[in-house]
C-alpha cells in the first residue's frame, strides 16, 4: 500500500510540519521500529494528534499489518473511553501522559521508538483491514469503520488518475489526522504515490499562503476561510490544485476562491464509510455547487422512497448509492467486524443527490437531520442530545444543524431543564465529554419540543423555533 514510501528513493524532505522535517528514509525506519514492537497485536490505538509521530505510528501500523485506531486528541472522556473499549485495542501509542477514560490500556511512546528498524519479513495481505476509523451515526455513540489496505489503495490511485497526482508534488494541508481526509488522501497519499507532504498542523490561510506547495487540501470552512484573507489566497496562484471536500463548498467560496489564485476549485465527495468516490478531475472542467465524476472503478446509483433507480436526467432528486473496490469492510462489533448493509452491492450513502446526463454529481443535501456537517466534520444528533442528558438538570433534548457562514452548519441544542440552568454550562458540559467540535455552539431553553401524535420530537419544525 505505502509503495512510495517503501520502494521510492530517499527524498530528504518527504515529511515536513513547522520546524520539523523528516526524509523519508528517517520516517520509514521510525515506522519499521514502530512496527517490529507491534507486530501481531490484533489492533492498535494512537493519539491522532496533528504531528510527525501520528504519521509515524500509522505508518508503523500499516507496515506490520496491525490495524490501527486513531483517536481525536481532543476527545472527551466519554468519546475516549467508548473508542477504546470498543475497539478492544491492545496498546495505546502516544506520546502525551495518560488521561481519563484510558486506565484498562496499555501506552507505548511513539517519539521514544525514533531508531532505525528493520523492514517486516512479509508486508500485509490486500485483503487485511488497515484502518478503523470512529464516526458518528445518527444515534448513539461513534462506530469503528474497518477499511482494508486494498480499499485505500484502489482509493488513492483513483485520485491519482483523476488528479494527476504523481511524484512531482507537493501536498500542502492541515487538517486533522484521524479522518479520511487529512490521514487518508493528506498523509497515505503522498507515502503511496510519492511528493512530498507539508503538514502546517493547523490549516489556516496564512500557513497555507507561506507553504509553497503543487495541491491544497481543505474543507469548505478552510477555504471560506482563505477566500476572505486575500493575500493568502493570491498566494496559491503557484499551485496546480485546490481541492476541496467533506463538506458542500458554498458558490461564492469557489468564485472568489478562483478569482483570487487564478484557479477554480476541484470539488470532491465521499464519506468515511466508500472512501472518496467523486471528483472534478484535473485535467476537466469545474462546476460550483458539483462534486464531479465517478472515480475509476466506482458506480453510483439514484434511488427513490420505493427503491425505484432514477435516472440520470439532472433533475430527479434520489438518495446515492456507490459501489467499488473502496468500501468499507465492515463496522467493528464485538470480536468481529458486521458487513455492511448493501443494496444488490451499493452502500446507501444517506446524501441526497441528482446526476446530470453527463454523469456530474449534485450533492442537494442529506436525507437524515440527524447527521450534522460542521467545519467538515460529522456530527451525529444522537451523540450529542445523550451527552446532554447525562446532565441532571436535563429533561429533554433536540439536537440539529442550523445554518453557520463559517462552518456550514452548528450544532443547535434544544433543551427542556429543571431548574436554572445556563447555556454556557451545557456547552462546557459536553466539552468535557465529546470532541471540541460536537459541542453545541448554541443552546435554546424551551418549555417542551414540538412532537407528533406518536411522541416523536419534530425536529424539522425546531429549525423555525
Ligand atoms: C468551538 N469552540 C467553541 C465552541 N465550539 N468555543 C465556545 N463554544 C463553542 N460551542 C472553540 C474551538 O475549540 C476553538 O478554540 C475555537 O472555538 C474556534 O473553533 P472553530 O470555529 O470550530 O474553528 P477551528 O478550531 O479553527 O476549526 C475549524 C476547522 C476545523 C475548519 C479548522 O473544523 C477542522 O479542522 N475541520 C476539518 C474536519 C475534517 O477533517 N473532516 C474530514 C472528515 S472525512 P481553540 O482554542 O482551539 O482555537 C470526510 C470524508 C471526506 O468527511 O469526504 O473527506
Ligand atoms: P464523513 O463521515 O465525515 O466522512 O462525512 C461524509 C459526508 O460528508 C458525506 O456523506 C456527505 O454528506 C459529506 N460530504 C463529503 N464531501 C462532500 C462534498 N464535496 N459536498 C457535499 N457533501 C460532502
Amino acid at each position: 500500500m505505502l509503495t512510495a514510501l517503501i520502494t521510492g528513493d530517499d527524498l530528504e524532505d518527504a515529511v515536513s510540519t513547522p520546524g520539523e522535517t523528516m526524509s523519508r528514509h528517517e520516517l520509514l525506519g521510525w515506522a519499521c521500529a514502530i512496527a517490529e514492537r507491534i507486530a501481531g497485536a490484533e489492533r492498535v490505538a494512537v493519539d491522532a494528534k496533528a504531528g510527525l509521530p501520528t504519521i509515524a505510528a500509522v505508518t508503523g501500523a500499516l507496515l506490520a499489518g496491525v490495524p490501527i485506531v486513531p483517536i481525536p486528541p481532543d476527545a472527551g472522556e466519554l468519546e475516549r473511553a467508548h473508542i477504546l473499549r470498543d475497539s478492544q485495542a491492545a496498546l495505546l501509542l502516544a506520546d502525551d501522559a495518560a488521561r481519563a477514560g484510558e486506565s484498562l490500556v496499555q501506552r507505548m511512546g511513539i517519539s521514544d521508538q525514533k531508531q532505525s528498524g528493520s523492514m517486516p519479513p512479509e508486508l500485509p495481505e490486500a485483503k487485511r483491514p488497515a484502518l478503523v476509523l470512529y464516526t458518528s451515526g445518527t444515534t448513539g455513540p461513534p462506530k469503528g469503520v474497518v477499511i482494508s489496505h486494498a480499499a485505500l489503495a484502489a482509493g488513492l490511485d483513483g485520485l491519482a488518475e483523476a488528479w494527476q497526482w504523481t511524484a512531482e508534488d507537493t501536498l500542502v494541508h492541515g487538517l486533522p489526522l484521524y479522518h479520511v481526509h487529512g490521514l487518508v488522501l493528506g498523509v497515505l497519499g503522498p507515502l503511496r504515490l510519492g511528493g512530498r507532504l507539508r503538514h502546517t498542523i493547523k490549516p489556516t490561510p496564512q500557513l497555507y499562503g507561506g507553504t509553497p506547495g503543487s495541491m491544497y487540501f481543505g474543507v469548505p470552512t478552510v477555504w471560506s476561510r482563505i477566500a476572505n484573507a486575500p493575500e493568502s489566497a493570491r498566494a496559491l496562484r503557484r499551485a496546480r490544485l485546490l481541492v476541496s471536500g467533506s463538506a458542500p463548498l458554498p458558490a461564492p467560496v469557489f468564485s472568489k476562491i478562483h478569482e483570487l489564485s487564478g484557479q477554480a476549485p476541484v470539488e470532491r465527495y465521499g464519506m468515511t464509510e466508500t472512501l472518496i468516490t467523486v471528483s472534478a478531475r484535473a485535467d476537466g472542467e469545474r462546476r460550483a455547487g458539483q462534486v464531479g465524476l465517478p472515480l475509476s472503478g466506482v458506480r453510483t446509483r439514484l434511488v427513490d422512497e420505493s427503491a425505484n433507480v432514477l435516472p440520470h436526467d439532472g433533475e430527479s432528486i434520489g438518495t446515492l448509492q456507490v459501489a467499488g473496490p473502496t468500501l468499507l469492510d465492515g463496522y467493528l462489533r464485538g470480536d468481529g467486524i458486521e458487513a455492511p448493509e448493501l443494496v444488490d452491492g451499493y452502500f446507501p450513502t444517506g446524501d441526497v443527490a441528482t446526476v446530470g446526463p453527463d454523469g456530474w454529481h449534485r450533492i442537494v443535501g442529506r436525507a437524515s437531520t440527524d447527521l450534522i456537517k460542521t467545519g467538515g466534520y460529522r456530527v451525529g444528533a444522537g451523540e450529542v442530545e445523550d451527552a446532554l442528558l447525562l446532565h441532571p438538570a436535563v429533561r429533554e433534548a433536540a439536537v440539529i444543524g442550523t445554518p453557520h457562514a463559517d462552518l456550514g452548519e452548528q450544532v443547535t441544542a434544544f433543551v427542556v431543564a429543571s431548574g436554572s440552568l445556563k447555556p454556557d454550562e451545557l456547552i462546557v458540559f459536553v466539552a468535557e465529554r465529546l470532541a471540541a467540535h460536537k459541542r453545541p455552539r448554541v443552546v435554546r431553553l424551551v418549555d417542551e419540543l414540538p412532537r407528533n401524535g406518536m411522541g416523536k420530537v419534530q425536529k424539522k419544525l425546531l429549525s423555525g423555533f
